[in-house]
């Protein structure tokens, strides 16, 4: 029995409540250089400039918290993370898209990538976090700033986030490309990328 049975009416078709809060990822947790660190802006953006934060400069933004539940692909559920940070309408404001821009890459330390549409990267919930239950993140956990997608599933979260690019056409992210699904709505359980034609599956 779930803990707390209301729990189970939040969870997504095919998901379970784990113990503990397991943390995933793939390869290396990198080091964080506050002097070198820079958060870039670019491809499509509405004045063609591309701007490099530093640190200072993209902690100084705007914050916000945001209360969800969070969903990996691999059918854990974590219910009712606390995570504040920085709102990614914030970095829309700062650096307006181009008018046709439709899509996000989502760029972190050794190349890992998601790709988001627009509309779910230009979300109340969507976040640059920096902090979990009022702690800053710790290292595993993406520190010292993480997206949260918390709608979709969690790989499009990406840890140790450095950039993002404005897309005027879209492009697969990592585990896009190697078989994931290209929305990712947990809902609708969207797991991998077959489930994008119509009629396809496994036999
Ligand atoms: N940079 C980076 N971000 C990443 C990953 C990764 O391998 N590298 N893994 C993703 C996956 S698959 C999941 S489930 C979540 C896990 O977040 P957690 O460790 O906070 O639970 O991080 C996501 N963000
Ligand atoms: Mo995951």
């Amino acid at each position: 029995m779930p803990e707390f049975p209301e729990e189970e009416s939040r969870l997504p078709p095919g998901q379970y409540i784990p113990r503990g809060r397991p943390v995933i990822h793939y390869g290396r947790v990198p080091a964080f250089r506050p002097q070198t660190w820079r958060f870039q802006v670019f491809g499509a953006t509405a004045g063609g400039q591309t701007p490099a934060y530093t640190w200072e400069e993209f902690s100084a933004l705007p914050r916000t918290t945001v209360m969800a539940d969070f969903h990996c692909v691999t059918k854990f559920s974590i219910m009712g993370y606390e995570w504040a940070g920085i709102p990614a309408r914030a970095l829309l404001e700062a650096v307006p898209p181009a008018p046709g821009v439709r899509h996000v890459m989502v760029w972190a330390e050794y190349g890992y990538s998601a790709n988001l549409r627009m509309s779910d990267f230009d979300r109340e919930t969507t976040l640059f976090a920096t902090d979990l239950d009022d702690k800053p993140l710790t290292p595993e956990r993406g520190f010292p700033v993480r997206v949260v997608v918390p709608h979709l599933y969690a790989w499009k979260s990406v840890k140790w986030v450095r950039g993002i690019e404005y897309l005027t056409e879209d492009r697969r992210g990592f585990w896009e490309e190697r078989g994931y699904h290209n929305i990712a709505d947990p809902w609708r359980e969207q797991r991998y990328s077959y489930q994008e034609d119509p009629g396809e599956g496994p036999p």
